[in-house]
Order: structure tokens, then sequence, then C-alpha cells
């Protein structure tokens, strides 16, 4: 903590042995009225989670596993582009380690050569006109080796180590808060634009063929660009481009 160099992040640092989840307790201290930037930091989850109640594979020591609370004064509406801010802070952080092979699945994974680096899962509390807050939830897999990974995960999951990135956790945690800060403040000062054209370039969904499911539909198609809400278009045969707001995205191998 001593050592971070940011602002606001981090300043108030809640850590622990172990908990059920980070963005449950996160949740918790956000509606006790924590400050914006409180960060809560576990070595290991219970019951770490994904979307749509999937899980989160996160074993003791072996990653960085946190939530972060937020408490812009932007509309509502704008709140799953932290999501995308989120992926772009990571992916600059990673590139500064020395991974440069890092890109973004659109909408919430750090891929390595189509292996998960990261998931992200933004939750947001408030009302149509007002957001209370924002727990941003990070998982980011450091250590793990192959061989320890759930069968499971085996072939769709990486770590900075399986990557040759030999780092400290703390060392990469510094660097990710300070990368996270700075685009944050970035996009309270200038909104978001600038951030999603960053999101295009670190892309690796832009331009493939992929396969989405959304709620209710499949689509496979050619993704072509995100709006600026951060909604993925994809372009189908027929002609027609649909406009994704949630799903699962699959990229077809050439
Ligand atoms: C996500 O969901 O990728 C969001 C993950 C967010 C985790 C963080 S950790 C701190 C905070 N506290 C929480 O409880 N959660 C957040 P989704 O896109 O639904 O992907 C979930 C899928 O990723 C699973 O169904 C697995 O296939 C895969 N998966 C699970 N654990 C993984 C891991 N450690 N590394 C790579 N892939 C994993």
């Amino acid at each position: 903590k001593q050592i971070l160099k940011t602002d606001v992040f981090g300043k108030r640092y809640v850590y622990m042995d172990t908990t059920e989840s980070t963005n449950l307790e996160a949740r918790r201290l956000a509606q006790q009225g924590a400050e914006e930037g409180t960060v809560v930091v576990t070595e290991e989850q219970a019951a770490g989670r994904g979307r749509l109640s999937r899980g989160w594979y996160s074993p003791f020591g072996k990653g960085l596993w946190f939530s972060l609370i937020l408490r812009p004064d932007f509309a509502p509406v704008e709140a799953p582009k932290c999501t995308l801010m989120a992926a772009v802070a990571l992916t600059k952080a990673f590139h500064k380690m020395g991974l440069t092979d890092a890109g973004i699945k659109w909408p919430n994974d750090i891929l390595v050569n189509g292996r998960k680096l990261v998931g992200i899962l933004t939750e947001m509390s408030g009302s149509m006109e007002e957001i209370s807050y924002i727990v941003m939830g990070i998982g980011v897999n450091v250590k793990t080796k192959q061989e320890e990974l759930p069968e499971e995960l085996k072939l769709i999951a990486t770590s900075l180590t399986m990557e040759g990135i030999d780092i400290e956790r703390t060392e990469a945690f510094k660097i990710i808060l300070e990368s996270l800060e700075h685009q944050y403040y970035e996009v309270l000062d200038s909104g978001f634009e600038e951030t999603l054209n960053e999101w295009r370039q670190l892309s690796v969904t832009l331009g493939e063929e992929i396969e989405v499911r959304a709620p209710g539909n499949t689509y496979e198609g050619v993704a072509t660009d995100i709006d600026e809400d951060g909604n993925l278009l994809v372009r189908i045969p027929d002609g027609t481009v649909k406009r994704i707001v949630a799903g699962d995205v699959s990229i077809r191998p050439r």
C-alpha cells in the first residue's frame, strides 16, 4: 500500500485471507457508505463469481482477486462501459509488464493466444437517474501453473506465470491499480470516447468471424465495431447488423 502511486484507488484497502467473493464484500461495504476507490482484495475466494451465476476459480495465493468501489456521477446507462474501461486499463498494464500478446475479447475477457487471463464482473446499484455505486470485480491469474488448473480450465485459462511473466503479485497489483486509476480519471475528465478508441485498438474480437450467444438468440457473423454505448456490432450473412448488448462470444479459428 505504501508504494502505491495512486491518489484514490487503494487509499482504503481491505485485505482478507479468505472470503466468499470480493464483489459481495465490496457491495456490503458500499452499502455502508465506503468511499470511492475502496479496494477489497483476498488470497482466495470460496465462491468466486462470473457472470450468469458461473463460477470463478480463485485458489489461495495464486492470483489477484479484488473488487473496486466507484461512485462516478455519470448516468447509469454509461456504467456498462466501465467493464470496457477496466479491460483497456488492464491490457495496457500487461503490455507494460512485457506481455504484448494480451488482447480484449468483448465484453469482459482478457486473452493471451485465445486463453483467458482475466475476468471482469461489473455490478451497479442505483436508480434510473443516479448511480449509487459500481463494484468492479477483477480476477487475474498470476502464479497458477498449467498442471494446477482444474480439468475444465486446462485448455481455456492462462496466467502471467504460464505466459513467462515472472512478477510478484504486489508489483503486478501496483501496476494494475495505477493503470485503472489513470483510465478512470481520463474517462471522468473527457468521457469514454478515447477509451473506446483504445478498446478498438486492443480488441481481438473486431474483424473476426464470431459466434455470439445473446439471451434468446445466437448469431454468426463478423464483429465489425462497438457503438458509443459499448455494444458489439455483428454483421450477419444476410448483411444486416445486429447490436449485441450482452452475450458470450467465441472467435472462430481461421
Ligand atoms: C467472468 O465471468 O469472467 C468474471 C469473473 C470475475 C472474477 C472476479 S474475482 C474478484 C471478483 N469477485 C468475484 O466473485 N468475481 C470477481 P464470465 O465471463 O461469466 O466467465 C466465467 C467463466 O470463465 C467460467 O465459466 C469458466 O469457464 C472460466 N473461468 C473460471 N475461472 C477462471 C479462471 N480463474 N481463469 C480463467 N477462466 C476461468
